[in-house]
């Protein structure tokens, strides 16, 4: 079955709360820093930043429970400090420092903590999460399993086979897709035959899609979908449409400088700040100090055994 696309309704939204807005900026500003630390040589390895897509998991987590499990994948910083607001733990982590996440050992890519897993090999994430799920149904546990793909990752088979399982043994497994339009440097025109819509319908598996960048409304038309994969025990996938601002990894953006454009023009940051440009500017400089003082202090921290500078 295909979920109708519902278009956010016309009212005017109430203000988005302090604490969502604060958390957008945090994960924008941490990005941000992390793009400047390796601009100047102090960061190594490789990182994927959300720029752009940060929306996306603040979206999801009041919708959420801690018990829910949360599968991430390799652009997964926004996932982490959507759910734990901890970046001097995220950052100690991909520096290799005390105070790392999970000891140092799993950098940008690979971070553990309670009910959080992420991992860089695209699909992987996919079976385990129709795993937990099942988990959770045999145990009679009201959660979720959710897992975060991009749209690229559907030339994974992974991907199918734990969806036609999820299906088959309707589990409560919430398929979230960050349709960025592009794959590293592959645009999804050329790599994707039919549409993730499609594809999902072919098992039989609920689909969304959606449009909007604006947490109330994403809110608003998600907490049924998601009740129902939680209640009912019905795998669905949500596709949102979204942006990726910055270059896949780090210099490697080869988009057309128009492209780049397009997507700008798409982003949050420049429509939340025309709702209330007084709030959102104090907000906005009180993420960059919070982060700057974190880089600070995290930098300046001993090095986890094993880790070189
Ligand atoms: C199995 C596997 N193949 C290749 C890669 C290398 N790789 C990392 S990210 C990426 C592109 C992922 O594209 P998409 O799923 O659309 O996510 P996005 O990067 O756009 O968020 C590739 C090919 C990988 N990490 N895992």
């Amino acid at each position: 079955m295909t979920l109708t696309e519902q278009a956010p309704s016309g009212t005017a939204p109430a203000p988005l709360r302090d604490g969502d807005l604060t958390s957008l900026l945090m994960i924008r500003h941490f990005e941000w820093k992390l793009l400047d630390l390796f601009a100047e040589g102090k960061l190594n390895g490789t990182t994927h930043t959300c720029l752009g897509q940060e929306y996306i998991p603040v979206s999801l987590n009041p919708l959420l429970s801690a018990g829910d499990f949360l599968f991430s994948n390799h652009r997964g910083h926004g996932h982490y400090l959507a759910r734990f607001a901890d970046p001097a733990g995220l950052l100690a982590e991909i520096t290799g420092r005390e105070g790392a996440v999970c000891g140092g050992v799993g950098g940008s890519q690979h971070i553990f903590r309670d009910t959080y897993l992420s991992t860089g090999i695209q699909g992987e994430s996919l079976p385990v999460a129709a795993g937990a799920a099942l988990h959770f149904k045999r145990a009679g546990l009201p959660h979720v399993a959710v897992v975060y793909i991009g749209d690229g990752t559907w030339g994974e088979g992974s991907v199918y086979e734990a969806l036609n399982i999820a299906r088959l043994w309707e589990l409560p497994l919430l398929v979230v897709v960050e349709n960025n339009g592009i794959s590293q440097t592959t645009p999804g025109s050329v790599n994707m035959a039919g549409t993730i819509a499609g594809r999902a319908r072919a098992f039989d598996v609920d689909h969304h899609r959606v449009t909007s960048n604006d947490v109330r409304h994403i809110r608003a038309e998600l907490a049924p979908l998601i009740d129902r994969v939680r209640h009912q025990h019905m795998p669905l996938v949500v596709e949102f449409d979204t942006v990726r601002l910055g270059p896949h990894s780090k210099g490697d953006d080869t988009r057309p400088a128009r492209e780049i454009e397009a997507a700008r023009a798409r982003d949050w940051y420049g429509a939340l700040r025309a709702e209330d440009p007084e709030r959102f500017d104090r907000l906005d400089q009180e993420q960059r100090q919070l982060i700057a003082g974190v880089a600070a202090d995290v930098l300046a921290r001993p090095l986890v055994a094993g880790e070189t500078a």
